[in-house]
């Protein structure tokens, strides 16, 4: 019997962001991709939890632990690092779409290491997420990520991967490498078309799921293409999933979104296919509003999208 549905490792930051295109006025949130599919799991009814290192030098641990609790999420397996500040990231709007500008250099979540894990959540959990956010911060940070799928597989846990390849955070051949490493491990591929066409040079959705299978015959894929919706390879086909219409401000958190409803359905008993669609709706209702969380909606929601768009 697992204790939790999911739990997710990484990098929670303090997100500010933009509310008029061009001018120097953020509001303040929180966000970080783990950290967003972790509280998206949670509004969609899953047992969560949250794993890695947040700062206690400076005043924003305070908020980032009063966030994953109000949202129902286990806090047990943070470690709070007293010598190192919480990271920081900037939403700009531009009409290219979103852009991240990061001050998260030697972040208390960067300074985690494998031994953080010895708390035993991640063996307890269905599935484990991380992502290549979670790979590219540090190499201890990278360290611990495979750490962590390593005691996923030992104990039965199914690991989730998103690719989320920022340039900005680590060089590209090592990102490809490590990357290719993290795809070839994981249960669950989650990656954008973006993301795989930096990874590939590819950029036709057929072509890159071609270049996944080889790298990975057995795990559930899900290509997140934006305003053209996912594409399901579950293997024994691909299944193209239109997106639904919305109107979007912010698509910051929109596939973190997708993964923590996907997860969350999943344990529900969907299968892939239904939990897909679920999961495609609340990514599209996800970008109605301005920020990594607060958009982030409960089934209620979802549900009468759902029904409303049939
Ligand atoms: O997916 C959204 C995240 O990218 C955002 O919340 C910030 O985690 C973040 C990052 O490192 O880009």
């Amino acid at each position: 019997m697992h204790d939790f549905d999911v739990v997710g490792l990484g990098e929670a930051l303090i997100e500010f962001n933009q509310t008029v295109p061009g001018e120097p006025m953020y509001r303040q949130g929180i966000g970080g991709d783990t950290s967003n599919v972790i509280i998206a799991a949670a509004r969609a009814g899953a047992r969560t939890a949250y794993l890695g290192r947040y700062g206690g030098n400076d005043d924003f641990g305070e908020l980032l632990l009063q966030t994953w609790r109000n949202e129902g999420v286990d806090v047990s397996g943070m470690i709070c690092d007293e010598q190192a500040n919480n990271g920081l990231y900037f939403v700009q709007h531009t009409a290219e779409g979103h852009r991240f500008s990061y001050a998260r250099h030697e972040s208390a979540a960067a300074r985690m290491r494998p031994a953080d894990l010895q708390h035993g959540l991640v063996e307890r959990s269905r599935y484990l997420h991380v992502s290549g956010i979670s790979l590219a911060i540090s190499t201890t940070a990278c360290d611990t990520v495979f750490a962590a799928m390593e005691r996923a597989r030992s104990a039965g846990t199914r690991s989730c991967l998103d690719a989320n390849l920022r340039a900005r955070l680590w060089p590209m051949s090592r990102a490809r490498a490590i990357l290719r490493e993290a795809i070839a491990q994981c249960d669950v591929f989650l990656p954008g078309l973006d993301d795989m066409a930096l990874m590939t040079g590819m950029d036709q959705p057929d072509a890159i799921l071609d270049w996944i299978r080889a790298v990975n015959d057995h795990a559930i894929v899900v290509l997140k293409m934006g305003s053209k919706g996912v594409i399901l390879d579950d293997k024994l086909s691909r299944t193209p999933i239109a997106p639904r219409k919305v109107q979007a401000v912010d698509a910051t958190g929109a596939g973190d979104c997708f993964a923590g409803n996907l997860l969350a359905r999943a344990c529900a008993g969907d299968d892939w296919l239904q939990a897909c669609y679920y999961a495609n709706a609340a990514a599209g209702l996800s970008t109605t509003g301005y920020g990594a969380v607060d958009p982030l909606p409960g089934p209620e929601q979802v549900r009468a999208f759902l029904d409303a768009a049939d």
